[in-house]
């Protein structure tokens, strides 16, 4: 029992997090979960075989192991509670690695999801930064990423700490310093001669000199219309020989001016939303390795799923002590950039209608039904769409939706919490038809199937009959 022993060593004279613990912990992970997966199997056999209908939604059919392991202490890879300075607080046997965003919030996720699984590939405890209101709007403030995601749950299933900015440095009047970071973005297409912005002066006070990195970060090296890069092409950049090959010299700091190559202790990347393992934009396949390992383990926070479960029991009209039905979510995106690319035809005209849509809940409930015993009745429509005649429309089917404005949701919670919630809603489900081309869209149809074992479909749309099939 290696890692027993170890995890019971001083804190401070061995980090909790080693390889040699991962591996164990994985094992007994997988042993535990086949062994609880098997039970449950039974019991669902049994339940199904009764002549009684199943009426609950598991939220999580993979309970946590029940080990005499302790909970891992993520504060470990501290040396203590947020200093002026970040470099106070990071161990010198522990090595670290962080990122920002600079896109819509979906995306956003998708970005810390990659860093994350980058951290877990280079052996390096991720910092992550909050999210940034950039399609909410400005005044909407930022939103800590473990006030929406559950932060330890997070670090216990990918078997390492996860810390947040403000965890590491006090950033109530961030003191400014000097690091020295790789630019992925100048690497990686031709559009702009700067690195990808970060908010990163504002949020962390950190002043970033940047190394451009090497031309064949791209995926193919000078194609203007793909900017990904491969994980481990990144990877290498932190390790020898790359790392040297690389170097070249540096661009000065925003404010100081400072030129440093990029930095060991905290490897820094200005963006990673184009990164994937095989195929750019790869989280629209099962095999995604970033949403596999690390992303599919971003679980609600307690107080945000039951806010959502809220909304979702005065909806439904559904008593506090019984359980939400299992029930169809619908995203449909239609307006901003969508209705963009719409060109000019009239939203009739290109987005999905209520019969197609209707056509993909039969599919759904003829799937559940057989696969699962579970025939859902409800449906939930959650939109960006603002006009009140096509809601109207949504009613008149029976179909529900959370009404914010009668809840009161952006006074009550802040203006972030319309998408969060709605987001929550369209993932707790037993199905979910999606809006083909939404990462949104994308991100729920996948917890659907992981979460809850449920069904995704995405919808065509863009003529009345794109989504024929
Ligand atoms: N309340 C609510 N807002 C939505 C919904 N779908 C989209 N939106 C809003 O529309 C914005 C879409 O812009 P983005 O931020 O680019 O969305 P994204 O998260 O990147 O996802 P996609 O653009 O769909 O790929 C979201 O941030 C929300 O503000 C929804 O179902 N409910
Ligand atoms: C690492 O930090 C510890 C205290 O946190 C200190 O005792 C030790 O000397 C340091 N080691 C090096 C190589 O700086
Ligand atoms: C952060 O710094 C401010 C002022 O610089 C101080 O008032 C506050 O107590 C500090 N917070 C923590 C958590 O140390
Ligand atoms: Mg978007």
């Amino acid at each position: 029992m290696l890692d027993d022993s170890l995890s019971s060593s001083s804190q401070l004279d061995s980090p909790r997090f080693t390889p040699l613990r991962l591996t164990s912990r994985r094992r007994r992970l997988v042993v535990t979960s086949a062994a609880v997966l098997s039970v449950i199997s039974i019991l669902v056999l049994a339940y199904l075989s009764s002549s009684r209908p199943l009426l609950l939604v598991p939220q999580d059919p993979i309970l946590p192991p029940k080990d005499d392991t302790p909970p891992l202490d993520r504060k470990s890879v501290l040396l203590g509670p947020p200093t002026g300075r970040f470099r106070d607080n990071l161990r010198n046997d522990t090595k670290y690695i962080t990122s920002w965003i600079s896109a819509g919030w979906t995306n956003d996720v998708m970005t810390y999801g990659n860093l994350i699984y980058l951290a877990t590939l280079t052996e390096r405890v991720p910092i992550i930064g909050p999210f940034t209101p950039s399609h909410i709007g400005g005044d909407a403030g930022n939103v800590l990423f473990g006030d929406v995601f559950d932060i330890d749950y997070l670090s216990e299933k990918i078997g390492m700490p996860v810390l947040e900015w403000h965890e590491v440095k006090n950033l109530s009047t961030p003191e400014i310093e000097d690091i020295g970071c790789w630019s992925v973005w100048q690497a990686v297409q031709v559009r702009e001669s700067t690195p990808r912005g970060t908010n990163a002066l504002n949020l962390q006070g950190l002043d970033i000199s940047f190394t451009a990195g090497p031309k064949w970060l791209q995926k193919i090296p000078g194609y203007e219309h793909d900017p990904h890069a491969h994980f481990w092409s990144i990877a290498s950049l932190l390790y020898s020989p790359a790392r040297e090959e690389s170097l070249i010299p540096p661009q000065p700091s925003e404010v100081h001016g400072a030129l440093l190559p990029p930095d060991e202790h905290l490897a820094c990347f200005d963006y990673l939303y184009y990164v994937c393992a095989h195929t750019s934009f790869e989280y629209q396949q099962d095999m995604s390795p970033a949403w596999r390992f690390v992303t599919q383990h971003f679980r609600w926070t307690n107080r945000l799923q039951s806010i959502a479960d809220g909304y979702l029991r005065r909806m439904l009209s559904v008593p506090d002590d019984e359980p939400i039905p299992p029930y169809i979510a619908i995203h449909a995106r239609r307006a901003r950039d969508f209705l963009v690319y719409c060109n000019g035809q009239n939203k009739e005209y290109c987005f999905p209608s209520i019969a197609t849509y209707q056509r993909r809940i039969e599919e759904i409930q003829e799937e559940t039904r057989e696969r699962l015993g579970i025939f859902p009745q409800h449906v939930v429509m959650l939109s960006d769409e603002e006009e009140s005649d096509w809601w109207d429309s949504i009613r008149a089917v029976g179909w529900y939706a959370p009404d914010h404005v009668a809840e009161d949701t952006v006074n009550k919670y802040g203006k972030w919490y319309p998408v969060l919630i709605d987001a929550v809603i369209q993932s707790s489900g037993i199905g979910l038809i999606g809006m083909d081309g939404s990462t949104m869209s994308l991100l729920a149809g996948r917890r659907v199937q992981d979460w809850h074992n449920g069904v995704f479909k995405n919808i065509k749309w863009g003529s009345p009959d794109a989504d024929d099939h």
